[in-house]
């Protein structure tokens, strides 16, 4: 972890640095990607079967790629009763706050012969790519399948890659059940995103996938994006503390290695105007390694992409802040509370010394599947509306269409489309 001063150089430096982690920076293994999908998509299960016996080096077949009532059953046995407890007390908060975010369907009829309107319809058929291994995260399962259950999706299919002995983690299951997932498949990497996209004997096609997963995972969504539609493409985990000297040096040095444990491209910034917090946040920082269990990868992702930036006042601190559109932002300051309308990029903002980054990842409600990697400038986070489209209402009866056919008609002219003015003057002109 480095201190520098902020200013044009260094904040030019280490945009471009932080971009390195960006998915789209590995085009290379596109190749490999494409040929998967291709195959998966011609062959189907059978392709499918092979990849997951080269990659994840189990037998997967038919009679066995589902997982079925007892094997989630044992599930909730493996997993203890208390953390079953949190799942449930967790799902019931992100449910909370997600039935908030959902818009009803409307209809204006104002004006005289007019009816205009909008009608929302849920997805009928989301796929959610659950990773295997460590980064099985039980929270992010509730945080995928919920927004589509209250968004009121159908058929909510899970895949995730089956460990060697063929099984999926307990608690990927249980989080699922507890969420409402419609069914799980043992399948993972580009083969599964391909199979979602496409469709297999095993495995349903669906409208939409979400959920982070590898480089692999991220190429593959990006490929067949059109197909059918994707959430944003999963970066590595950031945080940016934004600080003045009135902040706790222990709560900003532990908010940082909280994000910066995820993987080696996790990012982790501090920006403040207080060299006296910076100096004590790196002495806090040193004393939390030596007893933190993932203190190699917090090493690596701190020299990676850890800074430590010194800003000459808090314009300046939020400019920068503004710049790195850091999912997800802290802000310690006297008056975190107006330096909050400043900000305009985050993917999500944690209001005082008693709002920790983890307090959003598990508990609080709001989602934690966010924009990473500078895309909180345009993108948002995973949400209710990530579950349903629009349609437009239109309805006009005689009187209404008469007063405007003439209009219609011009406009079509003007575009050289006869058959256009046609369609409207037919109904006046006998
Ligand atoms: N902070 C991660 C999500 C997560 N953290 C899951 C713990 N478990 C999203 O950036
Ligand atoms: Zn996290």
């Amino acid at each position: 972890m480095r201190i520098i001063e902020l200013n044009e150089s260094s904040r030019k430096k280490i945009l471009e640095n932080l971009l390195k982690r960006s998915p789209h920076q590995y085009e290379t293994y596109n190749e490999t990607v494409a040929q998967i999908i291709n195959d998966v998509r011609s062959n189907g299960d059978e392709a499918l079967f092979l990849y997951t016996k080269k990659f994840d080096k189990v037998d997967i077949n038919a009679d066995n790629i589902k997982v079925t009532d007892e094997e989630t059953e044992y599930a909730y046995k493996q997993v203890d009763p208390k953390l079953i407890d949190i799942i449930r007390k967790a799902k019931a908060n992100i449910e909370e706050f997600h039935i908030k975010q959902k818009q009803n369907s409307w209809i204006d009829a104002s004006k005289e012969g007019i009816i205009l309107g909008q009608k929302i319809t849920p997805i009928e058929k989301v796929g959610v790519y659950v990773p295997g291994g460590k980064a099985a995260y039980p929270s992010t399962v509730l945080m995928d399948i919920i927004p589509a259950k209250v968004a009121g999706v159908k058929r909510i299919v899970m895949v995730t890659p089956p460990d060697k002995d063929g099984r999926v983690n307990p608690g990927t299951l249980v989080a699922a059940k507890e969420a409402g997932v419609t069914e799980i498949y043992k399948v993972g990497g580009a083969q599964a995103i391909a199979a979602l996209a496409f469709g297999t004997e095993s495995i349903p096609k669906v409208d939409k996938i979400v959920g982070p997963g590898n480089i692999y995972v991220a190429l593959a969504k990006k490929a067949v994006y059109g197909y059918v539609s994707i959430d944003s493409i999963a970066g590595p985990s950031e945080i940016l503390v934004l600080a003045d000297e009135t902040a706790n040096p222990r709560y900003v040095a532990a908010d940082l290695l909280s994000q910066a444990e995820h993987d080696e491209l996790a990012s982790s910034i501090l920006i403040t105007t207080s060299r006296n917090l910076a100096d004590k946040v790196l002495e806090e920082i040193e004393n939390f390694l030596k007893t933190l269990s993932r203190s190699d990868i917090i090493k690596k992702s701190l020299a990676n992409y850890g800074y430590i930036l010194i800003a000459k006042n808090m314009n300046e601190a939020i400019e920068a802040t503004n710049e790195i559109a850091s999912e997800h932002l802290e802000i310690m300051t006297k008056d975190p509370y107006s330096d909050m309308t400043k900000i305009k990029n985050a993917g999500a903002i944690f209001i005082g010394e008693y709002s920790c980054e983890p307090l959003g990842d598990y508990m609080a409600g709001p989602n934690h599947t966010l924009p990473t990697n500078g895309t909180a400038r345009f993108f948002s986070p995973l949400s209710v509306d990530d579950f349903v489209k629009k349609s437009s209402i239109i309805s006009y009866n005689k009187d209404a269409l008469e007063k405007i056919y003439k209009d219609i008609e011009t406009f079509a002219l003007s575009e050289g489309l006869s058959a256009h003015a046609n369609s409207v003057s037919v109904r006046f002109n006998n």
